[in-house]
């Protein structure tokens, strides 16, 4: 793992203080511990902006930015008793040096504190409308601001998710840095499991053995629960029973990536569990890859970043009508959205700290432009369902391919390539 480099994140801090409209202040939280059941808990895992703009990594905190430049944080009390239990935590005098923050207090004055910062500010920016609970206790330190300012004008509330999502929709060295390696072991991961991926093996069997990847070539954690799905199970989309055989001559879709340094990958092979195509999974295959090598083609700096999408439609709608699962006019069976039966998700996503970056598509109604930069999925996928009015031969393959890519001026380039996306290759691969 990576040092601890404070100045990348002072200078974040910096940079949303730029942003940010004269006389306002930012307040945004940490993650909770979240239950799982009775008195147990799911790993504690961040929230990705503040994290961005703190790389403090315990629950129950606050920061606060404001328009000067003044960073404050409130986080839990050191407690030796707790640490025992819990182990260690900052406390806001150590935190304060470490993080390099102006001031640190105690989470727990935070109700007289903080409304004593936001006072005499125009607007309090924060990322409303996530948690109830958070926006309450936001509404309530406005409040008790307003009411110690009783003959100045009220301070106005601004959603400045557009604000910080612009930001981190264009990644720094550092991001760029992260994303690369975590990129590289989900690819080494899922190389390395194709390759002894075999018949007679559950899905759960194949599940094991990815986390297993991604933890011994140095990801301690999934960015995400895999989707591994045999057979017609690949149809579903958001798969993640993981619990079935998969049986001789059907498909394995597999959508697994891990987090490095807090940072995600995201990549989906299918391929056929006794490493050998049949004509009918090859055929569609093939249509997926093309789309695929389109869309990529199609995230290029200048233009809007919908592109990839139209593209993939436009190539997979002529691919599905070369094999005979569409029939008319590729005109119309893009009008009436044909493909819609076989191709029901979106191209791909921003990608990041959260594997579905918390960054924007567009804002005011214009779309955002590809800039040098940017990482996105690409990741077109063809889905039979029972349900198609087709040839039964064609029944229950489904295919997605998923590479992502790091958007530069001179074209883009695929972080996760080190994965075979070739029909050959993979049946090469899978024979060695
Ligand atoms: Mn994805």
């Amino acid at each position: 793992m990576s040092d601890f480099n404070v100045n990348i994140f002072k200078a974040r801090r910096a940079e949303v203080a730029k942003r940010m409209e004269d006389n306002s202040i930012l307040v945004l939280s940490s993650s909770k511990l979240v239950s799982r059941n009775n008195d147990t808990t799911f790993p504690f895992r961040q929230d990705s902006n503040f994290y961005y703009l703190t790389g403090f990594q315990e629950p129950d905190s606050i920061l606060t930015v404001q328009s000067d430049g003044r960073s404050v944080l409130f986080c839990r009390k050191k407690n030796s008793e707790l640490e025992k239990w819990d182990g260690f935590m900052w406390g806001p005098d150590a935190a304060k040096d470490h993080f390099g923050f102006d001031e640190a207090h105690d989470i727990s004055e935070i109700n007289e504190i903080l409304p004593n910062l936001i006072r005499g500010q125009k607007t309090l920016n924060a990322l409303v409308g996530k948690s109830l609970e958070f926006d309450q206790k936001v509404t309530s330190w406005i409040n008790k601001a307003n009411s110690m300012e009783r003959h100045q004008g009220n301070i106005d509330l601004k959603n400045f998710s557009n604000v910080l999502g612009s930001m981190r929709l264009i990644k720094d060295r550092n991001e760029i840095d992260l994303i690369r390696k975590s990129c590289e072991i989900a690819a080494i991961s899922h190389r390395s499991v194709m390759q002894k991926a075999k018949v007679g093996m559950t899905e759960y069997d194949l599940e094991t053995m990815y986390l297993n990847e991604f933890k011994m070539n140095g990801s301690r954690e999934a960015s995400y629960t895999p989707i591994i799905a045999g057979g017609k199970r690949a149809c579903i989309l958001h798969y993640i029973d993981n619990n079935q055989n998969i049986k001789d001559g059907e498909l394995v879709l597999v959508d697994a990536g891990c987090e490095y340094g807090m940072y995600a990958s995201d990549i989906t092979r299918t391929y056929p569990i006794n490493g050998k195509f049949t004509g009918e999974q090859r055929a569609i295959y093939d249509v997926v890859l093309e789309a695929h090598n389109a869309a990529c083609h199609a995230a290029k700096v200048g233009n809007p970043c919908t592109d990839p999408q139209k593209t993939s439609e436009k190539s997979l709608s002529q691919g599905l009508k070369d094999i005979g699962l569409l029939k008319g006019s590729l005109d119309e069976i893009l009008e009436k959205n044909l493909y819609r039966e076989f191709y029901y998700h979106k191209i791909g996503h921003w990608m990041g700290l959260d594997v579905h970056d918390d960054c924007p598509y567009s804002i005011d109604g214009k779309e955002i432009l590809f800039e040098d930069d940017m990482v996105m999925t690409i990741e077109p996928g063809i889905y039979v369902n029972d349900t198609a009015d087709v040839d039964a031969r064609w029944k229950g393959i489904g295919v997605r391919i998923e590479n992502d890519i790091l958007v530069k001026s001179d074209g883009y380039e695929n972080l996760t390539a080190k994965v075979p996306v070739q029909a050959e290759e993979i049946e090469q691969l899978m024979s060695e």
